[in-house]
């Protein structure tokens, strides 16, 4: 007999039967005593059960025919709730209804019991988790690696307009989808000294280092359409063999426990920095602990397949999720060379073959660097290694080059600053064999602006381009059940929802009145759900048939939030000019922002607070009514933008050109019908490229430009923009509140402080929203918009994504289990 070799049986009564049974067994309840989040629980209890049923039969296909698996490596992952996606995933949503309503439940309330997994930030955490989804929908041998973060990213309060943050204490409740691994731990070494010696083929060993052990945790990632699952390995520390016991005896319980406390804080809490780097000696700690446990994790299911080691880049393609794991391609050269008696040569060309690297910034500021004394302190074997990398890499490039010293210095993996610094993003080229930006704009600027050295030294065809995408399980199927309906009945089935570039048969349905009548009547009802949501959620009441203009995202200069937030004082005073008629006429607009800010950020919570002091403002004009509300909901994340996303009439996508390396809601709002408003920036020009350059409304500088303005606002500035100069006399005048408190966003936003030219775009910003007006007016063009974009967007599932990956970078062919 196999082990769990039967599938869970799919029948409601059998269902039923095993939900009793981890009520009763696992949660020690019974039918009297079950609240919400018991029957939450108990239904996501056999829900696990399948998911683990799975995930064996995918690991052992997989090892049977000794497939080439990828590793993606992410300090990240923004997962969100699980239980939706995997009762859709597996084809039992119905079932699972008609179960909760026998136990007296609604399925929607048990769905809001589940807390989100934020383990992430915002674009590089949510994106790696719409790849496992991808990898594991799309039959690929694909596993996420990452930390286990006690408490992941903040939970954000908004008292009195400010951003307050507290602790997102996600461990509270019993998480029904991970599975311990005990058996699964390894050692992972800090501080220490190194030794030279004859005993290694380096010559060199590594002692004295403290030594904490690292588990593993299992999440199986429920893949749809598939008996596949995914699965990410996220790492955390074991505390128990660090009891100090001869402290422990004396009596002293504090001081026993000083270590286990020391391993626990490392993998405490996610840094809540995006696209802003802090240098933290903590953060450098996560950062390797979590690259030993994964590599180490690697090369052990390696070397269970017997194979030798020149083969190991057929088995094992590693990713790397930005450079925060890139310490992984020394401690794999070290690992060979110290421990596996290989050649330098031999181990290097292992290494290269093996990693390959994404970037997802350009922002100087988002860049890792760490202080070499740091580091040395830290990491002492790595760093002697990232030397020798760097002496190689650079000797060669003299070979191969004659350049200048000044050549040399600019493409070396340290900075000769004081103290040195090592640059994570050239070890990160220089040890990986491909390198992609993640939107053809973006891959086209670090190509010539910030690695453009690289492209001399490596040649043209190691940096490549894989445009992001996004996985339309979540983003469409699960959060818009109405649309989905729609799409269904277009294609004749759900294959849509693995295979979407289908859903441009929805464009030969544009002229068919019943049908343009059900998809504006989709998008009302979703406006009506989240406007019950700000209810709920902000006390504001918002009327459902005004225009919602949507801008959610990490609060940050570069996206400016700022320049949304004056063109609505812009409409206010523009609003009250008015006579109360002319005012009626007017399209009545919900502007709605989310977002958190990085904790130590001052500039990005100034305008949190400016957002919500205009808000108070605009809403409780009696003048104005209707016709203008804004809206910051606070605590914006995976769930509350599964309600967000579906809603939008528009969203907002205005980074200077050139910041946002792609930006991903920007293709789940279109998928859901929405219209965007945007700068030639990121995937924006890949979705106008997709969708018609007449279809969005595009407005702005270009990022070729964005120099030349810079340069100009400092020494031969223009005169100010008229509107903008109103605005700026508004906030001066105090309605707002406290000029002072606000006047350094004024100093910001034009100038010579202006670094983000939201004086340069404010303008044609401006003309763009009445482009955006007159539209809406237009009831029957923004429906025709509204669905040929929807239907065009085939390109940006991020099964398209992946499959570019699997063909263009990891050389990797997939592979269904036996069904
Ligand atoms: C080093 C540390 C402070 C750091 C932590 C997080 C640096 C950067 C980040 C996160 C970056 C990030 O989320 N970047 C976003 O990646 C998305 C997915 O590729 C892009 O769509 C988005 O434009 C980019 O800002």
């Amino acid at each position: 007999a196999k082990f769990v070799s039967q599938e869970v049986p799919r029948d409601e009564v059998s269902i039923l039967n095993s939900v009793f049974s981890h009520l009763a067994y696992t949660f020690h309840k019974n039918p009297s005593n079950t609240e919400a989040m018991d029957a939450y629980n108990g239904i996501a209890f056999t829900i696990r059960d399948r998911l683990l049923k799975r995930l064996e039969d995918t690991d052992s296909h997989f090892i049977s025919i000794n497939a080439k698996r990828i590793n993606y490596m992410s300090m990240e992952f923004l997962i969100g709730r699980t239980f939706d996606n995997a009762m859709l995933a597996l084809g039992l949503r119905k079932e699972y209804s008609a179960v909760s309503n026998t136990l007296g439940f609604n399925l929607e309330d048990l769905i809001d019991e589940e807390r989100d997994a934020a383990l992430g930030n915002g674009g590089l955490g949510r994106l790696a988790a719409c790849f496992v989804d991808s990898m594991a929908c799309c039959n690929y041998n694909g596993w996420g690696y990452g930390l286990r973060y006690r408490y992941g990213m903040f939970q954000q309060q908004i008292i009195n307009g400010y951003q307050v943050e507290a602790p997102d204490c996600w461990m509270d409740n019993p998480n029904p989808w991970e599975f311990p691994r005990p058996e699964i731990s390894y050692k992972v070494k800090f501080y220490g000294n190194i030794a030279k010696t004859p005993s290694t083929s380096s010559g060199y060993t590594w002692e004295n280092a403290v030594e904490y052990d690292v588990m593993a945790f299992d999440t199986p990632v429920p893949a749809f359409g598939t008996k596949n699952v995914g699965n990410i390995r996220l790492w955390s520390c074991k505390t128990n063999d660090l009891f100090d016991l001869n402290r422990f005896n004396a009596g002293d319980y504090p001081g026993a426990t000083g270590n286990m406390v020391a391993a626990d804080i490392l993998t405490y809490v996610l840094y809540p920095n995006d696209n802003q780097n802090a240098g933290k000696e903590l953060r450098l700690k996560q950062e390797y602990m979590f690259v030993s446990a994964t590599i180490q994790d690697i090369i052990h299911r390696f070397k269970l397949t017997g194979k030798p080691w020149s083969e190991f880049h057929e088995l094992v393609a590693i990713q790397l999720n930005d450079t925060h794991p890139t310490l992984g391609i020394a401690e794999l050269q070290r690992i060979l060379v110290d421990e596996e008696a290989m050649s330098w040569d031999a181990a290097w060309d292992i290494v290269t073959k093996s990693f390959a690297f994404t970037n997802h910034t350009i922002l100087p500021e988002a860049l890792e660097k760490w202080p070499v004394p740091m580091m040395g302190k830290i990491l002492p074997r790595h760093l002697g290694i990232i030397f020798d990398i760097n002496l190689f890499f650079l000797q060669h490039v003299e070979k191969s080059i004659p350049s200048e010293r000044e050549f040399l210095s600019r493409i070396s993996i340290i900075e000769e600053s004081s103290p040195q610094q090592v640059r994570m993003a050239y070890l990160a080229i220089v040890g990986s064999h491909r390198v992609n930006g993640v939107a053809q704009i973006h891959s086209d600027i670090i190509k010539a602006t910030i690695f453009s050295e690289f492209v001399k030294v490596f040649g043209s065809d190691k940096f490549v381009n894989v445009t992001n995408g996004v996985t339309t399980r979540r983003w469409v199927n699960q959060c818009n059940p109405g649309l989905s309906a729609l799409i269904t009945e277009t294609v004749g089935d759900e294959s849509w929802v693995d295979d979407y570039p289908k859903a441009h048969l929805l464009e030969s349905r544009v002229n068919d009145e019943d049908f343009r009548k059900r998809w504006w009547d989709v998008k009302q009802a979703n406006k009506l759900r989240l406007a019950t949501y700000i209810k709920d959620t902000c006390g504001i009441t918002v009327n459902h048939d005004a225009l919602f203009d949507i801008q959610v995202k990490r609060i940050h200069e570069y996206k400016r939030q700022l320049m949304n937030i004056l063109g609505v004082i812009h409409r206010y005073n523009t609003l009250k000019k008015m006579t109360p008629e002319q005012r009626q006429d007017q399209v009545h607009r919900v502007i709605i922002f989310a977002g958190k800010s990085a904790s130590g950020y001052y500039i990005a919570k100034l305008i949190i607070k400016f957002i919500n002091s205009v808000a108070d403002v605009v809403n409780n004009d009696k003048d104005i009514g209707d016709v203008l509300k804004v809206v910051f909901i606070p605590d914006y994340c995976v769930s509350a933008a599964e309600v967000i996303v579906p809603a939008s009439d528009i969203s907002q996508h205005i980074s200077t050109a050139g910041t946002e390396a792609s930006g991903t809601s920007n293709m789940k709002f279109v998928m859901n019908g929405g219209l965007i408003l945007g700068t030639v920036d990121g995937a924006n020009v890949e979705i106008a490229e997709e969708v018609g350059d007449d279809q969005i409304f595009m407005f702005g500088v270009l990022a070729h430009e964005v120099d030349e303005f810079r340069f100009n606002l400092r020494y031969h500035p223009d005169p100010l923009d008229a509107n903008l100069q109103a605005v700026y006399d508004t906030i001066k005048s105090g309605v707002f509140g406290n000029p002072d408190e606000f006047n350094p966003l004024v100093e910001c936003s034009h100038g010579p402080g202006d670094n983000y030219l939201v004086s340069v775009d404010f303008a044609s910003y401006l003309m763009a929203q009445d482009a955006v007006d007159a539209l809406y007016k237009d009831r029957e063009s923004w429906i025709t918009k509204s669905i040929l974009c929807g239907s065009r967007m085939g390109k940006f599932t991020s099964d398209r994504s992946i499959t570019d990956y699997a063909e263009n970078i990891w050389n990797i062919e997939p592979s269904a289990v036996d069904a």
